[in-house]
């Protein structure tokens, strides 16, 4: 009897060896499949990406061979302007010209001729077209942190008081209201208005918003492109300028 039992228990143990192995070819022939499924899905991605810059190059190809518009000129001689810097400090305004000349920040666009070429009171420079009621804006926003990152979102802004500073005209008070779908893709629409001021000399523009769940933050336009449509911004917090996102605004 025991001969017989000690036959059974091999045989149950040949049988238990049997179905393991099974089992563990089974896995394995499934994580082979996953394996080569993922590799195959991360190729696919990969040369996804690479159409897209593929696409991307033809695009800025075809935009080199393009003739220059006047738009472009203003703005890669903006943008020329800002990397070679004008020789002017911070608190001055650069008058431009072949001779270097820098006058206050304070006297540019405020009505009368500083500079000797009066490039100050420039009418296209000193333009409060974009600040005047009813202009609005399409923008963009990246919030890194303040209160949490967010992906891109846009928002929609308009100007709702514009108001020249009777004493100091470079400045203009600005009210704003800002629209921008809710990030719980709940389908609101959130809008709220901030105040600020936009400062003809140095083509800046500060808003300053409240949020119930922290700290009032600001954004800061800067109309650097060479002309009055382009804006990039930056949201910080107004407390300790600690940045929070930044945008990109067009005029509607
Ligand atoms: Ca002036």
């Amino acid at each position: 009897i025991s001969q017989a039992a000690a036959a059974a228990q091999t045989m149950w143990k040949a049988g238990a060896v049997l179905v393991m192995a099974f089992a563990i070819t089974v896995v394995a022939y499934d994580f082979k499949e996953r394996l080569i499924d993922y590799r195959i899905r991360s190729q696919m991605l990969h040369i996804a990406a690479l159409e897209s810059a593929v696409d991307q190059l033809e695009r800025e190809f075809d935009q080199q061979n393009a003739p220059v518009s006047e738009v472009d000129a203003s703005r890669i001689k903006a943008s020329l302007e800002r990397l070679e810097g004008t020789g002017c400090s911070e608190t001055q305004f650069s008058c431009g010209g072949q001779i270097p000349e820098c006058v206050s920040n304070l006297f540019a666009c405020d009505g009368k001729k500083d500079c000797r070429n009066g490039h100050d009171e420039d009418e296209e420079f000193c333009s409060l077209d974009h600040v005047k009621v009813g202009t609005s804006f399409i923008g963009v926003y990246q919030a890194w942190h303040c209160p949490q990152a967010l992906p891109y979102i846009r928002y929609y802004a308009i100007i709702t008081e514009s108001h020249r500073d009777t004493v100091f005209s470079p400045v203009t008070l600005i009210g704003m209201t800002v629209v921008f779908p809710s990030p719980h893709h709940d389908h609101k629409v959130l809008s709220f208005r901030s105040k600020g001021y936009y400062f003809s000399n140095s083509r800046k523009m500060f808003t300053y918003y409240t949020n119930e769940t922290y700290d009032q933050f600001s954004v800061v336009s800067l109309f650097n492109k060479g002309d009055d449509n382009y804006a990039s911004c930056y949201a910080q917090l107004t407390s300790n300028e600690d940045l929070c996102g930044t945008c990109l605004m067009t005029r509607a």
